[in-house]
């Protein structure tokens, strides 16, 4: 039997992208029995999802939130307000994140800076802590996974993207120190760092303009945000005794955050 069955898992950003996919994913991988906690802030999105979800996974539940992890108050709201059956949260995955613009010191909008730092790094903070008590208050000292989505951004950092590597290298940072301050508990805190994947990341960073999306992915074939998901999902079907502490996955075409081989 699957090590997923029953259990309940939670991604943050699942209306795109990687989030979306690891969604299906889960799913896929345990169609009979499982609970699934889609949140982003477009509802809309996730209902679509969830009756994607529906149609080849009936024994599959799903909620769709709608939740911006940038606000302290809905974070703070969230797991008050889940229905008593999604209550227990096995599975968490910080997935929800953005970059804004290409733009490099002291040209930096203010804006950007704050929403990138309060998605990516602010709004994963605020989520682990949110969650963490419900895993701390299972018996034997605790457990549930935190599967944080970093990024090769935050072990390289390269010009146009400061703000995105400081907070992805943040967002490392953190999962470093809460794995070490919960080692006496059987939670497990691992972190997922992908390179180039082709998702709506680029449109955003872009601010919708989706002709300047495509150049970043000409001449390359990223990783698909199914590649990604199946690395979620395996690390947390794991056996309870394997930590998938820090995984860096990469497409064929790339060597670093700025080494990739084009084809002309
Ligand atoms: P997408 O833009 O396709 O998806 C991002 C998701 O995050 C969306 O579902 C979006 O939903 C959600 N999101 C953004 N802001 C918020 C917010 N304030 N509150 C809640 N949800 C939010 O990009 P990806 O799938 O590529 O990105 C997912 C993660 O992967 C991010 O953390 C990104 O940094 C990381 N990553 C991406 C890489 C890439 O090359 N694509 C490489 C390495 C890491 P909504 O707009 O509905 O809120
Ligand atoms: C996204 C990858 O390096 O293009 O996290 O910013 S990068």
């Amino acid at each position: 039997a699957s090590r997923l069955r029953g259990k309940t898992i939670l991604i943050t950003g699942a209306s795109s992208g990687i989030g979306k996919s690891t969604a299906l994913e889960f799913a896929r991988t345990q169609p009979d029995d499982l609970k699934l906690i889609l949140t982003a802030r477009r509802l809309d999105t996730l209902k679509e999802l969830a009756a994607e979800i529906a149609q080849f996974a009936q024994g599959v539940k799903v909620l769709p939130v709608k939740l911006d992890v940038s606000s302290p108050e809905e974070v703070g709201a969230f797991v008050g307000n889940l229905p008593e059956e999604f209550k227990g949260v096995d599975v968490l995955v910080n997935n929800a994140g953005l970059v804004k613009g290409v733009a490099q010191a002291p040209s930096i909008a203010p804006a950007d800076i704050t929403t990138m730092f309060a998605t990516n790094v602010t709004g994963l903070i605020a989520m682990t802590q949110a969650i963490l008590p419900i895993f701390q208050a299972r018996a034997d000292g605790g457990h549930g996974d935190i599967i944080n989505i970093g990024s090769i951004a935050g072990r390289e950092s390269y010009p146009g993207g400061s703000i995105y590597c400081a907070s992805k290298a943040a967002v490392r940072s953190f999962t470093d120190a809460l794995r070490r301050e919960l080692i006496a508990s059987r939670i497990r805190v691992m972190e997922i760092d992908p390179g180039q994947v082709e998702t709506e990341f680029s449109v955003v960073r872009f601010g919708g303009d989706a002709e300047k999306a495509k150049k970043v992915y000409e001449g390359v074939e990223p990783l698909t945000p199914e590649d990604v998901a199946e690395v979620v999902v395996f690390a947390a079907g794991r056996r309870e005794n394997v930590v998938v502490a820090d995984a860096l996955v990469f497409p064929n075409h790339q060597a670093a955050a700025t080494v990739m081989h084009r084809k002309t």
